[in-house]
């Protein structure tokens, strides 16, 4: 498969998924996972050419490792980035003392009043390394990194969760934790 179907299915993928399972008529179970001989099977029905042997290429290939098997590897699922109600059991984990969260200038002065919120998804989402933040932030903009007091939050009594591809999750991060770059743009 060449790189950019692959990004289009793994873009679909995630859509399914993370969003729309029933786009292609499955359910996702309460963690998350479907068993992939049916979620093969919808794809295809749905004109979505897919093997087995797509899929895990497809896994292998993702750039942030999106998705996860099972142990036994017969069932599927998307490690982080839901907006359908599932509950992945993530135990909660020690965040490191800061990190990162990128966003587009725009926002930021929202974020300044209300702090970061999780809008549609199930948690905010934040980086270990200050790069994957400006990736972040740059799909919608000019990045703005925001430095997030991570260890002071969990002090405080904020649970963090870290995804099996190592995105942290915490539910809210109030403005008095958050460190703005100065002078912040408004230009896009
Ligand atoms: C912003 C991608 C105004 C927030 C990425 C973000 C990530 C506010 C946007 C993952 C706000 C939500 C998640 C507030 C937060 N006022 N804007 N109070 N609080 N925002 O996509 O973190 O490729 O839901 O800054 O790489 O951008 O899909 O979250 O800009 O890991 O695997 O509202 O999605 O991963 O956007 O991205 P999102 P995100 P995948």
């Amino acid at each position: 498969m060449n790189p950019k179907d692959q990004t289009r299915l793994s873009k679909f993928l995630s859509l399914v998924l993370r969003h729309q399972p029933e786009q292609v008529g499955i359910t996702l179970d309460r963690a998350g996972w479907v068993e992939i001989e049916a979620l093969l099977a919808a794809l295809n029905q749905h004109g979505c050419q897919l093997d087995r042997e797509g899929l895990d290429a497809l896994v292998r290939a993702s750039d942030k490792q999106r998705f996860a098997l099972s142990v036994d590897g017969l069932r599927i699922r998307a490690s982080q980035g839901h907006s359908v109600s599932v509950d992945l059991q993530y135990e909660p984990q020690p965040p490191p003392e800061l990190l990162y969260h990128g966003t587009p200038a725009r926002f930021v002065d929202a974020i300044r009043r209300q702090g970061l919120l999780k809008l549609q998804r199930h948690h905010v989402h934040l980086s270990a390394e200050e790069a994957t933040a400006v990736r972040v932030g740059q799909r919608r903009g000019t990045a703005v990194v925001l430095t997030i007091r991570t260890g002071e939050m969990r002090r405080s009594g904020h649970t963090f969760y870290r995804s099996a591809n190592g995105v942290w999750l915490v539910d809210h991060v109030p403005p008095q934790f958050i460190e703005f770059p100065y002078p912040t743009t408004k230009d896009e």
